[in-house]
């Protein structure tokens, strides 16, 4: 009887550890300019080029509050370093986490005056997200549902195992 509980005890251990391998998507944390961070003494075009970016990765601009800020803006706007039109999105706490939810060029810049000119800007192209073990070739938004059937149905059949193996 003791031996059974503590066999059963460890059960939602083992379920855990095969649910959250199996939860494919990964997504990283980038911080802009790595130790850097957010500043005019980085190349960022460099750094920006270190990496492959996907949909779900998190773009992270740590900097001093007041002195820099990220905008995002479009090709046009990255190109001339004009702000006056062109921007998309505005960052400026000190410690910004943009979230990449697209597919598609973005660009940042730093819009306090002669620091996109002197370097601080970059542009990057994200990649559509992928899983890290390939369930089905293109996930698509409805595909959750199916993800948990399959999650599921492999938690009942170790639930399954454990018992009549026990
Ligand atoms: C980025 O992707 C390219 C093309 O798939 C590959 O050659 C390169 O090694 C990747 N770079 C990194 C840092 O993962
Ligand atoms: C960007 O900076 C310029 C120059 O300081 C300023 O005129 C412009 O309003 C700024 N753009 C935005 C969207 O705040
Ligand atoms: C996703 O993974 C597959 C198989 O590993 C690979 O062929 C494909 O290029 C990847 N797609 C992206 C957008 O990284
Ligand atoms: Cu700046």
């Amino acid at each position: 009887m003791e031996e059974r509980i503590v066999r059963y005890g460890s059960l939602p251990i083992i379920l855990m550890i095969c649910f959250s391998s199996l939860n494919g998507t990964t997504s990283e944390v980038y911080t802009v300019g790595d130790e850097n961070g957010w500043n005019s003494e980085v190349d960022y075009v460099s750094w920006s080029q270190k990496y492959n970016f996907s949909v779900g990765d998190v773009l992270e601009f740590k900097y001093n509050k007041g002195q820099h800020n990220a905008f995002e803006v479009t090709e046009a706007t990255y190109r001339s370093c004009d702000a006056s039109s062109g921007v998309l999105a505005k960052y400026e706490t000190g410690d910004d986490q943009v979230k990449l939810t697209e597919s598609k060029k973005y660009c940042f810049i730093c819009n306090v005056t002669g620091h996109c000119l002197g370097g601080m800007r970059f542009e990057i192209d994200v990649k559509a997200g992928n899983t890290s073990n390939n369930l089905e070739p293109t996930p698509s938004p409805n595909s959750g549902s199916t993800y948990a059937f399959e999650r599921w149905s492999l938690g009942l059949y170790l639930f399954a195992s454990a018992v009549l193996f026990n």
